[in-house]
C-alpha cells in the first residue's frame, strides 16, 4: 500500500516536471473543444429522429496554443447510434499541414487522428483544426470523445498533453403525442328519470366505467396511467359533490412474533413504527389493526400521527396478559394496515417504515416494567392498489328539467421523472339529465316498435314540444329509431292512472309526415296492460316517394274521466344508409396505376347498420374493368368514408371512365337488396401510355 502511493507520487511528480515549461510560459491552459456546427455547442438532440441522419459536422476546435506545428487525438463514439463518414482539415493548422486517421465504424474509433506539417509554419490562439462527419443510423445517444490529445510546438517539438473532451449527440425516436384520460359516463345526456309520486324524489345510478386513463410519452416507451380519481358534480353549481379515489392499502408484516417473548411468563405486548412517505404523491387516510396476533382488545393509538405531518408514529398495545405458547402470537403475520389516497403518481410504494419495534411487559404495582426491549424487527410493507370505483349514485329531490351532472377524472403521469410538454392529465364530460315531475292521474306514452318511451323534450332545454311548427329532430329525446322505405311502423300507446294500466279505452293516433300533413288516423282499445297499438307501412308514391323523407310525427291521446292527455313521437324516415359523395385520387391516370375512390356513407338510424359496399368502374367504351365488394359498418347518426383502391387494367380503353357506386343490405346473391339509389357521379381519365412506359410495361 504504501510502496504503492509513493509510486503515484513520484510519477505525479514527474507528469508536473514536465508540464512545467509549457505552465511558464502560458497563462491559459490549452483545450480542445467538441462543436457540432448543427448547434455551435458540445451537444446535439435531433427530436423525431428517423435514422439515417447524414451530414452530421462536429468540429474539433482548439483553444490557446502557441506555435502549434502538429496536433494529435483520439477520437471514440457510440458505433450502435453512428458512423464516422469523412474527416476533413480545419482552417486552423499550419500551412502544408495533412490530417491523418483511419476511421474504424466497427469499433467507434479513430486510434490516432493526427495532423503535421513539414514546413517551418506554425499557428496561434483558437481555430477548428478538423471537421469530422457523422450519419446515425440509429437512435440512441452517442458521446463523441477526444482523448489522449496534445499539440506539439515549434521549433522546440515540444509536445502539450491536453486531456479529454466529450460531445453528446442524441437521435431520439419520435415520442408522443401523449393521451389525455376520457371521462364518459352513464346514463347519456338526455336520459329523464321521474320523480317518484310517494317519496318526492329519485335516485340516479351513474357509471363511469368507460372513462378511460392517459397515456404519457415520456420516458420512452411511455407508461399508461390509470384513473386516480372520479369526481361528480351531480346539480350543475360547478361544485364536486363526490369524489371517488383509488386506495393504496400497505400492509405490515411481521415475521417470528414469538421470538419477542421470554418462556415461561405472561405480558402485556404492544408495537409501534414510524411511517414516512411523500405527501406530494400519497395522502394519508387512516391505520388499522391488521389479524395478527389475533388479540381482543388490542388498541391503536392514533393520538401520535401530527397532523398533516409526514411521520405517524403507529402504537398498539393489548389489553390481556399473553405468553409466548399462547397460539395466537406465535408465527407471523400482518400487523397493521395503512391506507393513502394516492395523490400525484399512480406507483404504490415508496412508503418508508422505521423505528419498528416490538415491547412486552408486566405492572410492578401500578408501574409498567418493561421485560424485553428486542432487537428492531421488520415490519415489511406490502402494497394493494385499489382503483377507485367508477359508480355514483345520488338522489334528486325536485323537478328539474335540465340538470348538468359533470365527471371530471384524474389521471396523472405515473412517471412524472419526465413529461411530454403536451401532456393533459384530466378531463371532463358533462351529460343533461331530466328530472320530470311524478305522473300525478292519466297519463299516456306513445312510441313505436323501435323506441320512444317516455316524454319527448328538447336536449337542450328539457322543453316539451306541441305538435305543431317545425320539428328539429337532432335536439329531441324519446325519438323512435328511424324507418326505411316501406317498412311497417308498429305504434303503441301505453295508457296509465297513477302508474297503474287503464285497460279497455280507446286511444286516438294521428300521424303526420314532415310537411305536417296527416297520413293516418286511427283508434285503438288498451289491453290488460294497458296498451294499444296500429299499425301502418310508410307510402312509397312512386317517383315523388322521397319528398316524404325526413321527421314524421305520431300523435295519440286519451280521455280518463274526462281528462284528455297526449304524447308525441318522432321518427326519422328515409334511406337508412345512403350515398352522399364518391371522390377518386388521382382525377386522370395511366393504365396500370391505382385510383382510390372515397365513398361517404351517411347513417340516419341510431344504431350501426352493416351494408354490403359495391364500386364497379367502367371505362369510355363501357366495359367494366375492375370493382370492388364488402360489408362495411356504418356507425349512427353518421358518415364513414371508406377508402378503396383498384388498379386500371392494361386492356382498358383510353377516356373517361364512370364510377357506379350501390349499397346493398347483403350481396345479391345472398338476396341482398338495394338500400339506396344508385350513385354514378363518380367518374376519372385513362389517360395515353407515355412512350417510356412500353418498356416497363412489357413486363407485366
Ligand atoms: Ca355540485
Ligand atoms: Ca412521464
Ligand atoms: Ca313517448
Amino acid at each position: 500500500m504504501k510502496g504503492k502511493t509513493l509510486l503515484c507520487l513520484a510519477m505525479l511528480l514527474s507528469v508536473a516536471l514536465t508540464l512545467m515549461p509549457a505552465l511558464v510560459v502560458r497563462a491559459v491552459s490549452p483545450y480542445l473543444e467538441v462543436l457540432f456546427q448543427a448547434t455551435g455547442n458540445n451537444s446535439y438532440l435531433i427530436e423525431s429522429c428517423t435514422p439515417p441522419v447524414t451530414g452530421i459536422k462536429v468540429d474539433l476546435k482548439m483553444h490557446g496554443v502557441t506555435a502549434m506545428w502538429g496536433w494529435s487525438t483520439v477520437v471514440t463514439w457510440n458505433s450502435a447510434v453512428m458512423n464516422c463518414t469523412g474527416k476533413s482539415l480545419g482552417p486552423f493548422n499550419p500551412t502544408g499541414s495533412s490530417l491523418l486517421g483511419v476511421i474504424d465504424n466497427v469499433g467507434g474509433t479513430i486510434p490516432k487522428l493526427a495532423c503535421g506539417t513539414t514546413e517551418e509554419a506554425t499557428v496561434d490562439g483558437d481555430g477548428v483544426v478538423c471537421t469530422l462527419t457523422f450519419m446515425a443510423h440509429h437512435h440512441g445517444i452517442s458521446q463523441i470523445r477526444l482523448s489522449d490529445s496534445n499539440y506539439v510546438n515549434y521549433p522546440d517539438k515540444t509536445k502539450f498533453n491536453i486531456g479529454s473532451v466529450n460531445g453528446t449527440f442524441e437521435c431520439r425516436a419520435y415520442v408522443g403525442p401523449p393521451v389525455a384520460p376520457v371521462a364518459s359516463f352513464t346514463p347519456p345526456t338526455c336520459t329523464q328519470f321521474r320523480l317518484d309520486k310517494t317519496t318526492g324524489n329519485v335516485t340516479v345510478n351513474f357509471d363511469a366505467s368507460a372513462s378511460t386513463g392517459s397515456y404519457d410519452s415520456l420516458p420512452l416507451p411511455g407508461t399508461n396511467n390509470p384513473i386516480l380519481e372520479y369526481r361528480w358534480d351531480f346539480n350543475g353549481d360547478g361544485i364536486v359533490d363526490y369524489t371517488s379515489a383509488g386506495l393504496i392499502t400497505v400492509a405490515l408484516h411481521v415475521t417470528d412474533m414469538d421470538d419477542y417473548f421470554y418462556a415461561g411468563d405472561t405480558y402485556y405486548m404492544g408495537w409501534k413504527c414510524n411511517v414516512t412517505w411523500d405527501s406530494a404523491k400519497y395522502h394519508y387516510l387512516g391505520a388499522a389493526k391488521g389479524p395478527f396476533p389475533d388479540i381482543e382488545g388490542v388498541i391503536l393509538d392514533t393520538e401520535k400521527i401530527p397532523p398533516g405531518g409526514l411521520i405517524v408514529s403507529l402504537t398498539f398495545g393489548t389489553t390481556e396478559l399473553v405468553d409466548v405458547t399462547d397460539p395466537r402470537v406465535i408465527g407471523s403475520g400482518i400487523i397493521a394496515y395503512l391506507y393513502f389516497e394516492p395523490a400525484a403518481a399512480c406507483y404504490p410504494g415508496a412508503v418508508v417504515i422505521g423505528g419498528s419495534c416490538i415491547a412486552t411487559w408486566k405492572y410492578v404495582g401500578s408501574i409498567p416494567v418493561v421485560h424485553k426491549t428486542p432487537y428492531p424487527p421488520q415490519f415489511a410493507p406490502t402494497y394493494v392498489y385499489t382503483p377507485p370505483d367508477p359508480h355514483a349514485s345520488w338522489t334528486y329531490t325536485s323537478m328539474n328539467p335540465t340538470v348538468e351532472v359533470t365527471l371530471t377524472v384524474y389521471a396523472p403521469d405515473c412517471d412524472p421523472s419526465d413529461r411530454h410538454p403536451d401532456f393533459i392529465d384530466t378531463d371532463l364530460v358533462t351529460n343533461i339529465i331530466h328530472i320530470l315531475p311524478p305522473i300525478m292521474g292519466a297519463d299516456i306514452d306513445v312510441y313505436t316498435q323501435r323506441g320512444g318511451t317516455g316524454k319527448g323534450c328538447d336536449k337542450d332545454t328539457g322543453v316539451e314540444y306541441g305538435p305543431y311548427g317545425t320539428f328539429p329532430f337532432q335536439t329531441w329525446s324519446a325519438m323512435s329509431d328511424s324507418f326505411g322505405p316501406q317498412e311497417e311502423v308498429t305504434i303503441c300507446a301505453k295508457v296509465t292512472y297513477n302508474d297503474e294500466p287503464v285497460e279497455n279505452k280507446l286511444v286516438a293516433f294521428e300521424v303526420w309526415d314532415p310537411s305536417n300533413t296527416t297520413v293516418i288516423y286511427r283508434e285503438a282499445a288498451t289491453d290488460e296492460n294497458g296498451t294499444a297499438c296500429v299499425s301502418f307501412r310508410i307510402p312509397w308514391k312512386g317517383a315523388s316517394a322521397d319528398s316524404e323523407f325526413g321527421a314524421w310525427l305520431i300523435i295519440a291521446t286519451v280521455d280518463i274521466a274526462e281528462h284528455v292527455v297526449m304524447d308525441k313521437c318522432r321518427f326519422r324516415f328515409g334511406y337508412l344508409v345512403y350515398i352522399t359523395g364518391v371522390a377518386v385520387d388521382p382525377a386522370s391516370l395511366h393504365k396500370l396505376e391505382d385510383l382510390s375512390i372515397t365513398v361517404t356513407l351517411g347513417n340516419i338510424a341510431l344504431t350501426s347498420k352493416d351494408v354490403f359496399v359495391t364500386i364497379v368502374l367502367y371505362d369510355e367504351c363501357g366495359v367494366p374493368i375492375n370493382h370492388f365488394g364488402s360489408m362495411v359498418t356504418v356507425t349512427p347518426i353518421s358518415k364513414v368514408c371508406p377508402v378503396v383502391t383498384l388498379t386500371i387494367p392494361k386492356w382498358a380503353f383510353v377516356g373517361t371512365g364512370k364510377i357506379y357506386v350501390n349499397v346493398f343490405d347483403a350481396p345479391p346473391y345472398l338476396m341482398g337488396t338495394p338500400m339506396c339509389p344508385e350513385d354514378s357521379s363518380g367518374s376519372f381519365q385513362i389517360l395515353n401510355t407515355p412512350p417510356l412506359w412500353n418498356h416497363r410495361g412489357s413486363h407485366s
